[in-house]
């Protein structure tokens, strides 16, 4: 008769916010966890709900096979680890960190010297999302240890593998975040405008959700423009026209008092596309100044 195989030990470390959610999630769905978090009293959450915190990282590392982390950033990653690479030895290290591509590349190479396998990960969602139809986390690096690992981590969010070049996930994570930050530091900048006619932000939610839906479809052109480098084609709103229209938006916001730090860059890069000779061209023009 053939043993059993063994069930895989995961252990999370790092209990913040997004840590918790995903430990809480896998427990949710009967895996054995470990869990360790440098401030330990974090883990009591956990550790009622089922989870093991053993005393040290060290025994945890020594226990686990799958070591998945979600720390505040890669130093700190890299911090934890270091003085415990022996314990490394053939493990699968999955790192949720949010960091660069550049970081995901140097601790895949260092994990890779510890004899174990890397994958990095970036979550698209926040801790409520986690185990929600909603989220998403895309992952690359080592894709034997995404198949080996698929089984648990799909139950997080849809697992996207983008690749064996362990730093695309982090380059799409900021990819996704930097279009994000862009929508929200819009809507904050003009909740500030609005806020100087006493009109609440809640007030103005269903107008601004409707404008981002109408303007979304938009993104098509441009990206089609940005591929064939060819801002021209099918342009209806030219650059020239544009930068005339955004010296409005950093005018109402001086004429408010309100500090125009969020558009001047954009002003800044009409220019120099205009400079460039970009006047005929669409908004996509811009990215040649970037
Ligand atoms: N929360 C979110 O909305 C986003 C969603 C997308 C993904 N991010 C990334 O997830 C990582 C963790 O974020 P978090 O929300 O869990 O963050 P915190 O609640 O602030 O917890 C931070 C944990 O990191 C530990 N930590 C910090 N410094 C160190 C260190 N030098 N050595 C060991 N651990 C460290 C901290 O431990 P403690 O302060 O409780 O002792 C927490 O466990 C992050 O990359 C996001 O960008 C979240």
């Amino acid at each position: 008769t053939s043993k059993p195989m063994r069930q895989q030990r995961i252990a999370v470390l790092g209990l913040g916010a997004m840590g918790t959610a995903l430990a809480l999630t896998l427990l949710k769905t009967g895996e054995q966890l470990m869990v360790w978090n440098r401030t330990a009293a974090k883990a009591d959450e956990l550790r009622n709900a089922g989870a093991t915190a053993l005393p040290s990282l060290a025994e945890t590392l020594d226990a686990a096979d799958v070591v998945l982390l979600c720390l505040v950033n890669n130093e700190a990653v890299h911090s934890i680890l270091k003085p415990h690479r022996a314990l490394l030895q053939h493990k699968m290290v999955i790192n949720l960190t949010n960091g660069t591509p550049g970081q995901a590349r140097q601790l895949a190479g260092w994990v890779q010297q510890q004899n174990s396998q890397y994958l990095d990960g970036g979550i698209m969602a926040i801790p409520p999302m986690i185990g929600t139809e909603h989220a998403f986390v895309l992952y690359s690096g080592d894709e034997a240890a995404f198949k080996a690992s698929e089984p648990f981590l799909m139950h997080f969010g849809k697992a996207r593998f983008m690749g064996a070049d362990a730093g695309n996930a982090a380059l799409y994570d900021i990819s996704l975040l930097s279009t994000m930050y862009g929508m929200m530091g819009g809507f904050i900048h003009a909740a500030a405008l609005l806020r100087r006619s006493a009109i609440q932000a809640t007030a103005f939610l269903p107008l601004a959700k409707a404008w981002i839906a109408a303007m979304t479809p938009s993104l098509d052109l441009l990206a089609t423009q940005i591929d064939s480098a060819d801002y021209q084609s099918g342009v209806t709103s030219n650059l020239a026209m544009q930068a005339a229209g955004y010296e409005n938006l950093v005018a109402t916001a001086r004429e408010l008092n309100i500090d125009p730090i969020l558009l001047l860059p954009m002003e800044r890069l009409l220019q120099k596309s205009l400079e460039k000779g970009y006047h005929a061209a669409d908004l996509s023009a811009v990215i040649e100044s970037l």
